[in-house]
C-alpha cells in the first residue's frame, strides 16, 4: 500500500539534486534579489545545466525527459528557495514544452538546443490587454504573406517581457474564438518587436512583467508550431502542465513558511513559555501540516495524470492548481500570524513568500477560472 504513494529512488535524487541547489543558489540570495528587483539571470542558466530548464522537454531535443511529478518536485523544491524564480524557470519549461511536443522539425532544431541551456529564455504569451480569461478572444493577428506570417497586436502581463529572447506567441490567423488561433515563435531582436516599462509588482520581484508589441513583424512561416489553427489546444495543453508547477511553487513555498513558523514559535517566549506550547499555536501549525499534504497529495496525482495523458488530467490539473495556490497562500498567511508584528517586517522571509504567493491565484487562469472548467467537466452530461 504505502509503496504506491512513495517517492521512487530516482524522483528522490532529483529532489535532493534541486534542494541542494536551492539551498546553494537560491535561498542565501532570495530577498536581496527581491528587494532590488534583480533578475538573477546567471542562477535561472546555472539551474539548466541540471537539465531544469528542458524537465519535459524530450530528450532526443536535449532534455531529460522526465514526468511531471518529478517537475512539480523540482519546482517545489526551488520555490522553497524563491516562487518567483522557480516559476519564472516553469514557464521557460512550459513554452519549450510547446516547442518540443508540437514543432516541426525545423522549428525544434532552431531554437531547442539553445533552449534547453537557457542560452536563450522563452516566454508564454497569451494574454492581452483586452482578454485574460476569455483567452480565445485574443486579437494579435497574424496574416499569411509569401513565406511570412506579418504579426500585428499585444501581449499583456509576458513573464520575461523585455529579458528574454524567444515569445512562443498565440495569435489569430483564421476566424473568431479557438479554431481561429495559432502558434508562433517571435523573437525578441525581430523588426517590429518591442517592449512596455517593466510592471510594478507585489511579488514576483526577481523577474520583469512586460507588455509585449507586434507591429507588423515579418515571422518565417516554419516558426509555425503545430498546424493553423491549432494554437489554442496547443496553449491549453501547455497550462495544463505549467498549472500545476504554479500549484507547486506554492506547496514549496508555504512548507518553507511552515517550516520557518514552527522554528520561530519555538523560541519566542510570551507569558513565560515558548509561544508554541500554546494550544491555539499548536492547533495552527497542525491545520497548516495538514491541509498543505492534501494539497501536495492532489497535485502529485493530478502530475501523474498529465504524465499518463488521462482523460481527465485537465480537470486534476485544475483542481490541484486551485487547491495548492489557495491552500499555499493561507497557510503563508497564518505563519505571517504566528510570527506577529515580526513577520510583518523584511526581517524575516514571510512576507515576501505572502506578496509571491498571492499572484498563483490569478496567474495561469484564475482560480475562478480554475472551477469553471472543474464545473464545466463535472456538468457536461
Ligand atoms: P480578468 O480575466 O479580467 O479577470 C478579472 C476577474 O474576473 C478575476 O477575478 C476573474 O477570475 C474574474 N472572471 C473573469 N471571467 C470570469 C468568469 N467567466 N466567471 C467568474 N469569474 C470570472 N499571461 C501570459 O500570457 N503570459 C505570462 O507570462 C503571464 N505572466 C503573468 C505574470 C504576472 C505577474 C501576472 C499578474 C499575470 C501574468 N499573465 C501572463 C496574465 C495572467 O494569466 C492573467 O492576469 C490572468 O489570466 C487573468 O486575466 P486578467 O488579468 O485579464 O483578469
Ligand atoms: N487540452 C486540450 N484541449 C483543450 C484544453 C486542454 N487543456 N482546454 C481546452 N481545449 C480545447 C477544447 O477541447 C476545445 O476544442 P474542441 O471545440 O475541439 O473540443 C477548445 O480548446 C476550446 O475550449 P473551450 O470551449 O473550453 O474554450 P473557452 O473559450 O470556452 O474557455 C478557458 C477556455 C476559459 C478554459 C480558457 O480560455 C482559459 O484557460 N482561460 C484562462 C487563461 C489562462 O489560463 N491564461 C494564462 C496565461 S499564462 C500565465 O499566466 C503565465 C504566468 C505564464
Amino acid at each position: 500500500m504505502t509503496t504506491q504513494f512513495d517517492l521512487t529512488d530516482e524522483q528522490r535524487q532529483i529532489q535532493d539534486m534541486a534542494r541542494a541547489f536551492t539551498a546553494d543558489r537560491i535561498t542565501p540570495h532570495a530577498a536581496e534579489w527581491d528587494e532590488k528587483h534583480h533578475f538573477p539571470r546567471d542562477v535561472i542558466k546555472a539551474s539548466a545545466e541540471l537539465g531544469f530548464a528542458s524537465i519535459y522537454v524530450s530528450e532526443e531535443a536535449g532534455g531529460i525527459g522526465l514526468g511531471r511529478l518529478e517537475a512539480a518536485l523540482i519546482m517545489e523544491a526551488m520555490a522553497y528557495g524563491c516562487p518567483s524564480t522557480s516559476a519564472f524557470i516553469s514557464i521557460h519549461n512550459m513554452a519549450s514544452w510547446m516547442i518540443d511536443r508540437f514543432g516541426s522539425e525545423a522549428v525544434k532544431a532552431k531554437y531547442l538546443p539553445s533552449l534547453v541551456t537557457m542560452e536563450k529564455i522563452a516566454s508564454y504569451c497569451l494574454t492581452e490587454p483586452g482578454s485574460g480569461s476569455d483567452a480565445a478572444a485574443l486579437k494579435t493577428k497574424a496574416v499569411h504573406d509569401g513565406d511570412d506570417f506579418v504579426v500585428t497586436g499585444s501581449k499583456a502581463f509576458i513573464s520575461g517581457g523585455g529579458a528574454n529572447e524567444v515569445y512562443v506567441t498565440m495569435v489569430r490567423t483564421g476566424e473568431d474564438g479557438p479554431k481561429g488561433i495559432s502558434c508562433l515563435v517571435i523573437e525578441k531582436d525581430m523588426p517590429g518587436v518591442s517592449f512596455g516599462a517593466n510592471e510594478r509588482k507585489l511579488g514576483w520581484r526577481s523577474q520583469p512583467t512586460a507588455q509585449v508589441n507586434f507591429d507588423g513583424v515579418r515571422v518565417p512561416a516554419e516558426n509555425l508550431v503545430g498546424g493553423l489553427g491549432e494554437g489554442f489546444r496547443i496553449a491549453m495543453m501547455g497550462l495544463d502542465g505549467g498549472r500545476l508547477n504554479i500549484g507547486a511553487c506554492s506547496l514549496g513555498g508555504a512548507q518553507r513558511c511552515l517550516d520557518e513558523a514552527i522554528a520561530y514559535t519555538k523560541e519566542r517566549k510570551q507569558f513565560g513559555k515558548p509561544i508554541a506550547d500554546f494550544q491555539n499555536t499548536q492547533f495552527m501549525l497542525a491545520d497548516m501540516a495538514t491541509e498543505l499534504e492534501a494539497a501536495r497529495a492532489l497535485l502529485y496525482l493530478a502530475a501523474a495524470k498529465v504524465t499518463a495523458n488521462a482523460p481527465d488530467k485537465t480537470r486534476f490539473a485544475a483542481m490541484a492548481k486551485r487547491l495548492a495556490t489557495d491552500t499555499g497562500s493561507a497557510v503563508v498567511d497564518r505563519a505571517l500570524q504566528l510570527h506577529g508584528g515580526y513577520g510583518y517586517l523584511q526581517d524575516y522571509p514571510i512576507e515576501r513568500f505572502w506578496r509571491d504567493l498571492r499572484v498563483h491565484s490569478i496567474l495561469e487562469g484564475t482560480n475562478q477560472v480554475m472551477r469553471m472548467i472543474v464545473g464545466r467537466e463535472l456538468t457536461r452530461q
